[in-house]
């Protein structure tokens, strides 16, 4: 009996910390700004074979309509209601999609935009994806509905120009949004009911969008009023999902740890040094990373989600600055990507994107708003090329061969320890996760020659980074572990991926 209650306790605990993948699968990609019907597909082709344990999707609730610019991406952080009503499809769209990926294995979570509504300045009208009434001066949004004392205005109703002052941060807005009063009952009310409904539809958890700027209690008199996760996919009992966008690089009054009682926090210092040491600015080498994670200066890691680039700084928004490496940047990025998702730190998350003209001047994109691949703003189709890469300008990280064989090696050293730790005390490093998987790196100018043990069972295995294990066959680099565990590994610094992978599926 005793035990049982200490379970209980344990699961109850660690609920909103597990993500609810199915069959141990490791890591989730962002589909910034896809379609649901595309989304459901690639769940039915794509994420369920090769072992994605979940989407991250765009704000699915109605958002303004911004014309000036012309639809840009951020539109979709500007709520108006809480309908299922968007550029990326309906509610009969996203429920089709949830049933869908749910039955191949794969999980949605959903990004909740619940700390304000939209900018103060969008003018009165139905300028909105669902056409619903906003007049922002009045604080009006009669479709949740929300009116003038629904918001923080009492408190601050200026702007967030100190990030050293908490109570600016959580009270003032954010870049004008209209920032909700989530310590009114009724808001959390109406917050909790439209998470609710997603929860019922069967979605596994949410980002909550600028966790920052809500107070952490707040947060969690939203969380207690929501619903247990959908039986007919989760078990009994299952805590949705949570991690909180916290950007917590140091320096500001807000910590990422005020949030831990809630659920998981991004973990923004993961992709901004693991860019620096990639990229080798201020003096940074690779054989630093030997203790990465904790050791670094990050959250503990089973309170981490963590991510080389996400959709504001792999544009210059949000934070990271330009250490953070993205797919314009692809052979560091592929580098960067295959170490995070090999080191057993933090829950993962993949990019996938979409191509924009970059147009910089002095040093800013100007075309840093530019939304999703579209016709007269309506969002294109992610077509699928022969070569199995995307059509229409979708650039689809996540199906590149690097990445899709990285997201299966995290899933096959799945609970492996980090082990067998190499470097030459520059840029060339490898490492293992116990007897399952090995990787090895070469970012220096010079070529990597080294026999190395792997810790793997003897056998001639494939290298996933230079092609795959086909029919019995390697279409990559082959190598050969003796019965010593030890390997020879030679990787030219002009290689066109100067890294090699191995486990224990990619073995003949
Ligand atoms: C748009 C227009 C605005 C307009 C507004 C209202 O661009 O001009 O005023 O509409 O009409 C996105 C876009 C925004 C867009 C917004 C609404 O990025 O441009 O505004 O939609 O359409 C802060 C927040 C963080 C937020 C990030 C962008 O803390 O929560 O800004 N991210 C999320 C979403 C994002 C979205 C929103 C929130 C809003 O992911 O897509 O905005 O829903 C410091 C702070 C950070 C702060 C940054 C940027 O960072 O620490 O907390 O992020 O500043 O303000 C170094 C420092 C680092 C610092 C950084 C930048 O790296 O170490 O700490 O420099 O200074």
């Amino acid at each position: 009996m005793k035990f049982v209650l200490l379970l209980s306790l344990i699961g109850f605990c660690w609920a909103q910390y597990d993500p609810h993948t199915s069959d141990g699968r490791t890591a989730i990609v962002h589909l910034f700004e896809w379609r649901w019907v595309d989304i459901a597909k690639e769940c039915e082709r794509y994420l369920g074979p090769k072992g994605f344990g979940g989407v991250q999707v765009s704000p699915p609730n109605e958002n303004v309509v911004v014309n000036n610019p012309s639809r840009p991406w951020w539109e979709r952080y500007q709520p108006i209601s809480y309908k299922i009503c968007t550029r990326s499809g309906n509610e009969d769209e996203f429920r089709d999609m949830v049933t869908r990926c749910n039955n191949v294995g794969v999980r949605i979570y959903v990004d909740a935009v619940i700390n304000h509504m939209c900018g103060s300045g969008n003018p009165a009208g139905t300028s909105s994806t669902c056409g619903s009434y906003l007049n922002p001066n009045n604080r009006e949004f009669p479709a949740v509905p929300y009116s003038a004392w629904d918001f923080n205005d009492n408190k601050c109703n200026g702007e967030i120009n100190n990030y050293n002052d908490a109570y600016q941060v959580r009270n003032c807005r954010l870049s004008g949004l209209l920032d909700l009063a989530l310590e009114k009952d009724y808001v959390r009310t109406k917050v909790a009911d439209y998470m609710n409904h997603l929860i019922d539809i069967g979605v596994a958890g949410f980002r909550l969008d600028a966790a920052k700027h809500m107070w952490p209690g707040d947060i969690k008199a939203v969380l207690d009023k929501l619903h247990n996760l959908n039986t007919k996919w989760f078990s009994q009992g299952s805590r949705p999902f949570i991690f909180q966008e916290v950007i917590d690089l140091g320096g500001e009054a807000i910590k990422g740890s005020e949030y831990f009682g809630n659920g998981r926090v991004t973990e923004f210092k993961f992709g901004a040094k693991l860019g620096t040491v990639i990229r080798k600015w201020n003096g940074e080498k690779m054989s630093y990373l030997k203790n990465w994670g904790e050791g670094w200066g990050m959250v503990p890691s089973d309170r981490a989600l963590v991510f080389v680039d996400n959709h504001d700084n792999q544009r210059g928004h949000g934070a990271g600055g330009s250490s953070i490496l993205t797919f314009w940047d692809a052979r560091m990025y592929k580098m960067a990507v295959g170490f995070m998702l090999a080191h057993p730190y933090g829950f993962t998350r993949v990019m996938s994107s979409y191509r924009w003209n970059r147009n910089f001047q002095n040093g800013k994109d100007q075309n840093d708003w530019i939304g999703p691949p579209n016709n007269n703003g309506v969002t294109k189709e992610v077509t699928i090329n022969p070569d199995t890469t995307c059509g229409n300008d979708w650039v689809c990280e996540h199906r590149w061969r690097q990445i899709r064989n990285m997201v299966a090696f995290r899933n096959v050293v799945n609970g492996q320890p980090f082990a067998n730790w190499w470097d030459n005390n520059s840029n060339q490093v490898a490492f293992g996760r116990g007897n399952r998987g090995f990787i090895v790196f070469n970012n220096d100018d010079w070529a990597l020659s080294e026999t190395l043990q792997t810790g793997l069972p003897a056998g001639t295995y494939c290298d996933v980074i230079s092609g795959d294990k086909v029919d019995g066959n390697c279409t990559g680099l082959r190598v050969n572990v003796g019965s010593d565990g030890k390997a020879h590994f030679s990787i030219s610094n002009s290689a066109e991926d100067p890294f090699i992978a191995i486990h224990a599926d990619s073995k003949l």
